[in-house]
């Protein structure tokens, strides 16, 4: 029988290896806080795969091209450095102009059993297609999600897509996400572009509010990560040039995860941070 309690009393501490600190850190996002998004009550069920492990559901939600499977992309590389026996499995099904046609989706391992030598727990991440004419299977991917990253695209003149398609998500998940029934974090992606061509990230903390996502603009603020896939492709990519690269590695041969480039820890950060919102949840259910 598996201890559940026992299980997220290890993970949780483990899960949180932020050791570069972010200069505009949302410290609004604590244990305290998240608290407030979660309703009582409202059971969450993790299905369990073939090896009997639970599985936790996260979608990537956002309009097209505003980065998403950039970020799962990067996320992925990073994981297979770092820890790539918690990688299990990466799939990208893209067109011809490279735009996602069904889902891309990854499944990684979160702890190990010392007794199964098994992942305690796994995620799996979707990323939904963006494309308009894909809406039918947006709906099918969000089904079961325990937590979303919403990938807003910070390109002035994609402003009216990010509202429709948060508009989409609102209606899809009623008012799930206004009393904790889903847990979220919304990236604010390609903060690489001047700021003549880019919205901030106060104008996308004052569309939260206007869309019900929060009620007031520094709880909004602190649910919200700015990103530059773009850049951490680029720093990613230097580390793996790097001609002293087995100097940047552990004792096992995996890359420190001390050295992850600010860049590129903005992109874990928003995953991090849904991760650890939905297992305290569940830590508060099995501990009630
Ligand atoms: N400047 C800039 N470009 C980016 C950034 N992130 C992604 N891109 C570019 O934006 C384009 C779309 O990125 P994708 O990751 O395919 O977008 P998506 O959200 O998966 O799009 P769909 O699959 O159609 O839903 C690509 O050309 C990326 O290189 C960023 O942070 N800055
Ligand atoms: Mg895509």
């Amino acid at each position: 029988m598996v201890n559940i309690e026992n299980d997220l009393r290890k993970i949780l501490p483990q899960m949180f290896f932020l050791t570069i600190q972010i200069q505009r850190d949302q410290e609004g996002f604590n244990q305290k806080k998240s608290h407030k998004y979660i309703r009582r009550g409202d059971k969450m069920v993790f299905k369990h795969d073939y090896d009997d492990v639970p599985v936790i559901k996260v979608v990537f939600w956002g309009p097209s091209m505003a980065g998403k499977t950039t970020a799962l992309t990067i996320y992925k590389v990073l994981k297979s450095l770092e820890d790539p026996k918690q990688v299990y499995k990466f799939l990208k099904v893209e067109d011809p102009t490279g735009r996602t046609l069904f889902f891309d989706q990854a499944i990684f391992g979160l702890g190990t059993n010392p007794q199964t030598r098994k992942s305690r727990y796994k995620y799996h991440i979707f990323t939904v297609p963006g494309q308009e004419r894909h809406s039918g299977q947006r709906k099918v991917i969000l089904q079961g999600a325990h937590g979303l990253v919403i990938v807003i695209d910070a390109s002035k003149n994609q402003y009216e897509y990010n509202k429709e398609s948060i508009a989409e998500l609102n209606i899809l998940l009623k008012d799930k996400f206004v009393n904790g029934g889903i847990s979220f974090v919304f990236c604010l992606n390609k903060m690489d572009l001047p700021k003549e061509e880019r919205i901030s990230v106060a104008d996308l903390g004052k569309l939260l509010v206007e869309t019900g996502w929060s009620s007031n603009l520094r709880d909004s603020l602190s649910r919200v990560v700015e990103t530059s896939c773009l850049n951490a492709r680029d720093d990613l990519t230097k580390i793996l040039q790097e001609k002293n690269l087995d100097e940047l590695k552990d004792e096992k041969g995996y890359l420190k995860r001390d050295l992850r480039p600010e860049s590129v820890q903005r992109i874990v950060k928003p995953i991090e941070m849904v991760l650890r919102e939905i297992l305290v949840k569940k830590l508060q259910e099995v501990g009630n």
